[in-house]
């Protein structure tokens, strides 16, 4: 921590394990980011990550160590601008100020977003700039959820990153192969793993994901290991884990916040909170990428919009029919395909245009940026 800082650090909120890397590139600062930032150094603002939000104000990492920031006001309200773990932003810091200043968001690499769990139409984003994705599932008690699965590929697959699977409890279970291979089924151009937390069983292989600057994050339901795995990666207990209550192989939700941690030999990883609720958020690009089975079929239907439920001539339900296409991976399918249609409903057209829109947004995040600062 530098002393002459006129913005308070805070090394007490700094994430604990391994001390977060001062130099930019080990955190995920890549050439993309650096050239992207570029037009923002002239105005003196330092880049940084995002590493944990803590009620709506963020904990950037810098070259200069970690600094508590709040957002600008041109940024406050802007949905485009809504921060997340894993953010790259860049921060002012005013003379005088405690807090650093968040003056625009760096368009990102990869989104993981889902609904809000509430009732509204309203994307919620969970981390951002992450370069693999492991959705984890638990083989016990009751081996994978198929179904839970192809939910948590689509969206794995419409955030950017890499979508991996990963299987824990193999010890729990009598027969770890063939629950693996029933997971395979549904996790199509993916690599999948058997991993043990306890043992270290497929650690060898996680490594391969991990490396100086490399970003990874988990992702399943609460009580599947997630932060089991996180804290042998990391090598200490920087996250609480618990024992899965018994009735119904639930975890309770011991991890309440996503923070980043680092591990010794290079790398960053995110844990989440089990989400229970893992409502699809403009996911057709997801849908098409986690059921290519289902795509490629479709190619043969005779109409080109068939919706592959009473229309003659389609493929995928001959495929059913013929059994070389599972009928509950068709069921799954088109039950995530209506949900998506039931949102688009509840959507204005607009929120579904942002979406691709965050290039035009930095634009505009960087022009305002000066603009403020002329008065
Ligand atoms: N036997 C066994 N237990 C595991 C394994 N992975 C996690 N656990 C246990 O499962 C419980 C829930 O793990 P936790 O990491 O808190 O799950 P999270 O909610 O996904 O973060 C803890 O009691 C862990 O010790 C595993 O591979 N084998
Ligand atoms: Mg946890
Ligand atoms: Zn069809």
């Amino acid at each position: 921590m530098s002393t002459d800082d006129h913005n308070a650090a805070v090394p007490d909120a700094a994430p604990q394990g391994a001390a977060p890397p001062r130099d930019l590139p080990a955190l995920g600062f890549t050439e993309r980011f650096e050239a992207l930032f570029a037009p923002l150094a002239p105005g003196g603002l330092i880049p940084g990550r995002v590493s944990r939000i803590d009620r709506g104000q963020p904990l950037v990492l810098t070259a200069d160590g970690p600094l508590r920031a709040e957002l600008a006001a041109h940024l406050r309200g802007v949905a485009d601008a809504a921060i997340a773990v894993g953010d790259w932003v860049a921060l002012a810091r005013p003379e005088g100020h405690d807090l650093a200043i968040v003056e625009a968001v760096l368009p990102r690499t990869s989104v993981f977003t889902r609904k809000d769990p509430g009732d509204h139409a309203v994307e919620q984003v969970v981390v951002a700039n992450v370069d693999t994705v492991f959705v984890v599932q638990s083989l016990a008690p009751r081996g994978p959820n198929l179904a839970r699965l192809e939910r948590e590929l689509v969206l794995a697959w419409e955030s950017g990153a890499q979508p991996v699977v990963l299987l824990t409890k193999p010890d729990l279970v009598d027969d770890p192969e063939a629950l693996r291979a029933e997971a395979a089924t549904v996790a199509l151009g993916v690599d999948l793993h058997v991993v043990c937390p306890i043992t270290g069983e497929g650690f060898d292989i996680l490594a391969g994901y991990l490396g100086p600057g490399r970003t990874v994050a988990f992702f399943g339901a609460s009580g599947v290991g997630k932060s089991t795995i996180v804290n042998r990666l990391v090598g200490t207990d920087v996250q609480e884990t618990a024992e899965v209550r018994d009735a119904d192989g639930k975890g309770r939700h011991t991890t309440v916040a996503r923070e980043m941690f680092f591990i010794p030999g290079g790398g960053i990883v995110i844990d989440t909170p089990g989400m229970r609720a893992l409502a699809l958020w403009n996911a057709e690009e997801g849908i098409a990428s986690a059921f290519p089975d289902v795509e490629e079929l479709a190619g043969g239907c005779r109409f080109a919009d068939c919706a592959h439920t009473v229309e003659p001539g389609c493929a995928v339900r001959e495929a059913v029919e013929a059994g070389t296409l599972p009928a509950r991976r068709l069921e799954s399918y088109l039950a995530l395909r209506e949900e998506l249609e039931r949102l688009a409903v509840k959507q204005d057209a607009r929120a579904r245009a942002d979406k691709h829109r965050s290039d035009k947004a930095f634009g505009r995040q960087v022009k305002n940026f000066y603009k403020q600062r002329e008065r």
